[in-house]
């Protein structure tokens, strides 16, 4: 049973705001269950200092946290969100068989050096079987407290064939599809250079086509960007599959983003790292 670290507050009922520091052990609960939380509670993920901190523990069935007028157990995974604290969007804590929630950020953009818009939410998935796979494979002989932040699993998890899903929650309202490519091609540009070297310039352009100027994205918008089996980034919006690219340099270049040495988001990346690490012992 796996038990996920997110630093986070209840969103409901706002009492939870006078907690601090509760430790939750997915075995050692009671069901006490409140209308408001059976309804699907949100939880709140936040690194943000004036919000409690709180270990969330849920297995694949079961989700329960201990909160200081008793202790919550969810009926199943499907009602489980985690709420990104900045924007209020939510994600949910797994998405298809075995793909699970281990982080939710942020990513901004200065305008013009002017003010920073807050572009989308996202949330990184990683598929629980492929990263225990990896384990197993290479790295079963080091110690529980070293795998955490340990530089080449690191690696090995943007470049191996593992499952993974960034999911994309639209926040600005005005985006265009020529903006959308322009800062593409910057920021998943640069990594192409970083790690692919110079001749990129097709494989950007391979992907940047996929997004087509009829299409709409605005507020609340979902967009998947999934690592398939063989390394093939396929994109998804609201659901409905727009197109594939298979390269694992692409790969790469879009993971660096979100879990690399300069996310987006620290706080998302710190999160990754904390959970991966207690999905790579979890028996
Ligand atoms: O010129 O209106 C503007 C601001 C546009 C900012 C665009 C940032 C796009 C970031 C990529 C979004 C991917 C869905
Ligand atoms: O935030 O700079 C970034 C990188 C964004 C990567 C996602 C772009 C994929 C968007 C597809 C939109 C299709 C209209």
């Amino acid at each position: 049973m796996v038990s996920f670290r997110f630093p986070f507050s209840f969103s409901q009922p706002p009492r939870a705001t006078s907690l601090s520091g509760f430790s939750v052990s997915a075995v050692a609960v009671s069901v006490t269950v409140g209308a408001a939380a059976a309804a699907g509670a949100a939880i709140a993920a936040s690194r943000n200092p004036r919000h409690p901190i709180l270990e969330w523990a849920f297995s694949s069935h079961r989700s329960s946290l201990l909160l200081p007028w008793g202790s919550i157990t969810l009926a199943d995974s499907t009602s489980e969100s985690v709420v990104e604290p900045k924007t209020g969007f939510s994600f949910p804590a797994s998405i298809g068989d075995s793909r699970r929630l281990l982080g939710v950020g942020l990513r901004k953009k200065s305008l013009l050096g002017l003010k920073n818009i807050d572009v989308y939410a996202f949330g990184v998935y990683a598929d629980c079987d492929d990263v225990k796979k990896l384990v197993g494979e290479k790295y079963a002989n080091l110690p529980a407290s070293e795998i955490r932040g340990n530089k080449s699993f690191l690696d090995d998890l943007m470049q191996a064939d593992i499952k993974m899903t960034i999911r994309l929650q639209i926040v600005y309202g005005k985006l265009s599809i020529r903006s959308v490519r322009s800062a593409f091609q910057e920021s998943v540009g640069n990594r192409l250079k970083k790690f692919g070297g110079l001749d990129n310039d097709q494989l950007l352009l391979s992907f940047t086509s996929l997004f087509k100027d009829e299409y709409n994205i605005p507020r609340n918008s979902t967009i998947d960007l999934t690592k398939e089996p063989g390394h093939v980034l396929s994109v998804a919006i609201e659901g409905d599959h727009v197109g594939s690219v298979k390269s694992q340099l692409l790969c790469r270049s879009i993971l660096d983003l979100y879990i690399g040495e300069e996310p987006f988001d620290k706080n998302a990346r710190e999160d990754f790292l904390d959970n991966v690490a207690s999905l790579a012992f979890d028996n």
